[in-house]
């Protein structure tokens, strides 16, 4: 597949063009609260990370459709597998008929799924794609995400890229991946940019993996930072991850060495979590991310959600999401348009 540098669009499957989270309706608005309410259909929608921007902006995309399609949306923050649990029990105590997760653990998928059966509600899936225990996809469960591998592919091809055009010596830059091997839309992503790299003519024993514990700024930082001591004779790196979050914390460890935005480029995944660091009035190492639309992931979980419940029609099983590249220079135009900003 060509890809642009400027403009990266990847899609799998199902794909769908970014547009925002469709059209605009003040039909909930108008509605009469009190007798509008008692017939509503109640959903919830459980994300794993609820302090990451990524996850309130699906929230966001998620109230949206709830406004339009007069639906009521319960959220909630479940980072492990017992929050699941009780907030599924809970959504069965107030009547709601199903929810869209992104779940703490891929792992848990059987147990989620055997619970929502019990209670009779109906389970959309969003990021993150529940697994058997024999490590197979539950590829009967409606999943939307993002086009994980091609997305990192950009990634990696545009770090080449920038590499080269900056006529940086690729005998002295080494790659830093940010790894979570453990989740496999992680993998698939960091996976991606690893096989672009080398297929561009990247050295790959100058690709180095540096798996983080845990998913957030400090597990990456700590990851950075153990790869740093490692290899201290590197000049230059280029930097990639599951996530936004992931370089983030490799550019501050980085930055703790002496490193900056003249000997590092790092280029996240997500978009949602890197808009203060590309607002500061400096460039740092964080050259730009693959944005994907946190705001029509969410509005589109839970609008199919809602036509399954409302109307009995299932979602697709697995529906991806493209991404496009931001910089400092293009990010407060593409965010604005897809109603991040
Ligand atoms: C995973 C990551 C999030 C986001 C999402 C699309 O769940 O943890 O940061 O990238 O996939």
């Amino acid at each position: 597949m060509k890809l642009h540098p400027a403009f990266l669009l990847a899609a799998v499957g199902c794909a769908l063009a970014i547009t925002g989270c469709g059209p605009k309706s003040d039909t909930a608005a108008k509605s009469a609260p009190t007798a509008a309410s008692a017939e509503k259909i109640k959903l919830g929608f459980l994300v794993k990370q609820p302090e990451e921007p990524w996850f309130q902006f699906e929230w966001k995309g998620a109230e949206k459709a709830a406004a339009e399609h007069g639906f009521e949306l319960l959220k909630y923050g479940t980072t492990d597998g017992e929050k699941v649990m009780g907030a599924i029990d809970n959504l069965a105590v107030v009547g709601a008929k199903g929810f869209v997760i992104c779940t703490p653990d891929v792992r848990l998928g059987p147990q989620i799924m055997a619970r929502a059966k019990q209670k009779n509600m109906k389970v959309v899936t969003v990021d993150d794609m529940f697994v058997l225990p024999d490590g197979k996809f539950m590829t009967d469960v409606p999943y939307l995400g993002m086009s994980a591998s091609q997305i990192g592919e950009s990634v990696g091809k545009t770090l080449f890229e920038e590499a080269k055009k900056r006529g940086w010596n690729l005998e002295e830059t080494g790659v830093c991946l940010i790894t979570f091997e453990e989740l496999d839309t992680a993998r698939e992503r960091t996976e991606g940019a690893r096989r672009a790299l080398e297929a561009a003519g990247f050295p790959a024993a100058r690709i180095f993996k540096a798996p983080q514990k845990t998913t957030d700024i400090p597990g990456s930082f700590d990851a950075a930072t153990s790869l740093l001591t490692r290899q201290g004779g590197i000049k230059r790196w280029l930097i990639a991850g599951m996530n936004d979050n992931a370089v983030l914390g490799a550019v501050r460890a980085m930055e703790g060495r002496g490193f900056n935005s003249e000997t590092v480029i790092g280029i996240g995944i997500n978009g949602t979590d890197c808009i203060d660091e590309l607002r500061k009035p400096k460039p740092t190492g964080f050259f730009g991310s693959m944005l994907v639309s946190a705001p029509f992931e969410g509005y589109e979980t839970a609008r199919l959600l809602h036509v399954w419940v409302k109307e009995g029609k299932a979602p697709p099983l697995e529906t991806r999401t493209p991404g496009i590249f931001i910089t400092r220079e293009n990010f407060e135009a593409v965010l604005k348009r897809e109603g991040i900003l």
